[in-house]
Parts: structure tokens; sequence; C-alpha cells
């Protein structure tokens, strides 16, 4: 691979040397390296293998990415923002002219600037991160609200859409192909009993009542890029950045930031909502956002963390009943199961205190 990796490289616009190149990241579904040039500038390139099982029009999305990113820089620009290298991705072109380049397998590459001084949290235990972060997403998306969504591909199309991924769930459970559907009756359950509120709230998707603006749409945590002041620098992980609504930026950045526990924890006592986390995250969130968004979209966005754990605990499933068909990269035959377990006690957690999470949300709104 390190070869390969030599070779890919040597096709993108970049005037250096290849040196080395490392894993970077914990996606679950592209392969991302960071490559190393000789001499000390720039610090690196993130290269990365487009899953294009997952993405079908790699090019479509790569040309959303270049277009989301040019206009992030503008607007930065426009604001008088400082260090505007690290404060959004820079992606490469290659010699011929496109921003990816398709081997001779058929793999699909992306090449982007790596910014140095810089971490990535999976969960986030201080206020003042989930602030920066909340704060980071409000602004992605307030940068990109003079972008016409509709001028976007959709990268996965209907990729949010609760009610089509229950129209495939109820399909999968009937068929039953893998002979699983025993080792899960009561997440089963959990996921129907949930099913008519999740498809209610889709209406108000459907119907325009909740906007369609451009999101970032994967939206964990960790794709939140820091710097090593604690101050966010900007987000990364593009591929699903399109049309969306706000409330699953907001909700997976809670799903994936305000749990203590790993998102496959397999003790389910250390996973739960933190509600002072959610509390900080959505102080940030709002301080960018509040201006922009209707309050058809204020008055669920804590729905919108309900909507995206659930979304989750329904794909985990999914896809642990269907064999690990889309989360093919599992460390043993039930990871996708205790993935599952794991977002269905983080949405218990949430159901619990919604109340109070909704509360947070009216006070900030005043
Ligand atoms: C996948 O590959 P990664 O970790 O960036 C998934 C997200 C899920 C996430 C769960 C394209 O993201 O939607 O929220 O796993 N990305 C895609 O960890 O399906
Ligand atoms: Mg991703």
């Amino acid at each position: 691979m390190r070869n390969d990796l030599d070779i890919i490289f040597s096709h993108f616009e970049t005037g250096t040397a290849f040196l080395s190149a490392e894993p970077l990241g914990s996606g679950h579904i592209n392969d991302t390296f960071l490559i190393r040039v000789m001499g000390d500038h720039p610090a690196g390139y993130v290269l990365q293998r487009i899953n294009h099982f997952v993405f079908r029009d790699v090019p479509g999305l790569t040309e959303n990415k270049v277009r989301i990113t040019q206009h992030l820089l503008g607007q930065l620009e426009k604001e008088g923002v400082e260090e505007l290298d690290r404060r959004v991705m820079q992606f490469l072109p290659t010699h011929k002219g496109p921003y990816f380049y398709c081997d001779k397998q058929g793999n699909y590459w992306n090449l982007s600037l790596y910014i140095p001084d810089s971490v990535v949290y999976e969960t986030v235990s201080n206020p003042s991160i989930a602030f920066e972060g909340g704060k980071a997403i409000g602004a992605f998306q307030r940068r990109l609200s003079g972008l016409n969504p509709e001028s976007l591909h959709e990268t996965i199309p209907h990729f949010h859409d609760v009610g089509l991924r229950l129209d495939k769930f109820r399909k999968i459970v009937e068929e039953d192909p893998c002979h699983r559907a025993a080792d899960a009756p009561d997440e089963i359950a959990d996921i129907l009993s949930r099913e008519a509120e999740m498809r209610a709230f889709m209406g108000l998707v459907h119907s325009g009542a909740i906007p369609r603006r451009v999101t970032h749409n994967d939206t964990k945590i960790g794709n939140v890029l820091f710097g090593r002041n604690g101050h966010a620098l900007c987000l990364i992980d593009l591929d699903t950045a399109m049309p969306g609504t706000v409330l699953s930026d907001f909700g997976d950045a809670i799903r994936s930031g305000a749990n203590p526990g790993r998102e496959d924890d397999p003790d389910l006592d250390k996973v739960g909502m933190d509600l002072g986390i959610f509390t900080a995250f959505a102080e940030g969130y709002l301080s960018e956002a509040l201006a922009f968004l209707t309050p058809t979209e204020l008055d669920h966005l804590a729905f919108g963390a309900r909507l995206i754990t659930y979304e989750q605990f329904l794909r985990f499933l999914a896809d642990y009943l269907e064999g690990d068909v889309y989360y093919q990269k599992i460390q043993h035959e039930k990871h996708n199961l205790q993935r599952a377990r794991a977002q269905l006690k983080l949405l218990q957690s949430m159901e619990k205190q919604y109340s109070e999470m909704c509360g947070v949300v009216s006070r900030l709104r005043e």
C-alpha cells in the first residue's frame, strides 16, 4: 500500500515529493492517510480513499467539497479571520485538472492540506470545548447560508430520511436474511415503538416547515478540528456536506460529544447524555445560529438530538440484521449490535432529560 500511496499522491498537483504515509483518524467508511513530504512545508497532506460503494458519485462529491471550501474561504476573508489556511480545508487538484484521482483498481482519492498542531476529540468532558464545537458548527452553517443548497449534489440521496430508513428496516426484519432478528427482539421493538413520532417529524421536513439548508450532515464531534489552545479551527470530513436540516447537525454533535461513553461502549452504565455538555454545546451553537434559525427549527432543536440518535440506533441495528453490509469495519461478529445497544441507551437517556433539554433551548432563545 505504501508504494501505491506514493504513486497516487504523485498524480496530485503539489510540487512536493512523497516521504511517508501513516493511517489517520477513526472513520467507519473511508480510509485516510497522513502523507509527509520532503522538506518542512507544508506539514503534510491528507490522502483519502473515498468509499464509492457508499458515495456513488465521487466527482459530484468532490465538486461539492471544492465549492463549499471555496465559499467558506471567501466568507472567512470577508470577516477578516486570521490564519486562513487553518480555518478551512483546502483540496488540491490532480495534474489533469479534477480534484479527485481514480486509480487502476477503480478507487477514488481526494487530497487536502494537513492542518498541523491540531487535535480532535471523540467525546467531550470540558464545557468550553463543547461551546467551541457548537460555535464551529453554527458558524459553518452561517457562512454557507449564502450558498444555494439546491446547487449542490446529494452525495448520499435521502441520507437522513428516517422514514425511508424505517421502510427498509421493516423489510429487513421481515426477510431476516442472516437469521439475526432473534438476537435483538427488544431492540427491534424499541425501534418500532418510536416509529410514529419519528415519521411525524419527517413530515415537517418533507413539507418544508423545516427548511433545507447547506449542512454538514456528519457532525460527530470528532469532525471538528481544534487548535492546541482549545479553540475550534474548522470542520473536516466534508463528504456529506450537502442539503440537509440544521437539526441533524446539532443532534449529531450532541449524540457523539455529550456521551461520556463510547459510541459502541459495551458498558452501558457509562453511556448517557451529559446535560452540562448539552448546555455548553447549545450555547456555542446558538451564539452563531440564533440569528438565522426559524422558530420551527428552534422548537425542534432539542428533538434533533433524539432524532439523530434514533437514526444511528436504527442504522446500526439494520446493518447488523442485514449482515454488516454498510458498517463493514467491525471488530467482532456482534459489533454493530453492540453499537446499536449503546445508541439505544443514549437515546433513553435523552428521552429522560428531554424537558430539561427543551428548557435550555428556550432560555437561550430569549
Ligand atoms: C460514519 O465514517 P464516519 O465515521 O465519518 C457515517 C456517519 C455516522 C458515523 C457513526 C457516510 O461516519 O453517518 O454517523 O459513521 N458516515 C456515512 O459513527 O455513513
Ligand atoms: Mg464521515
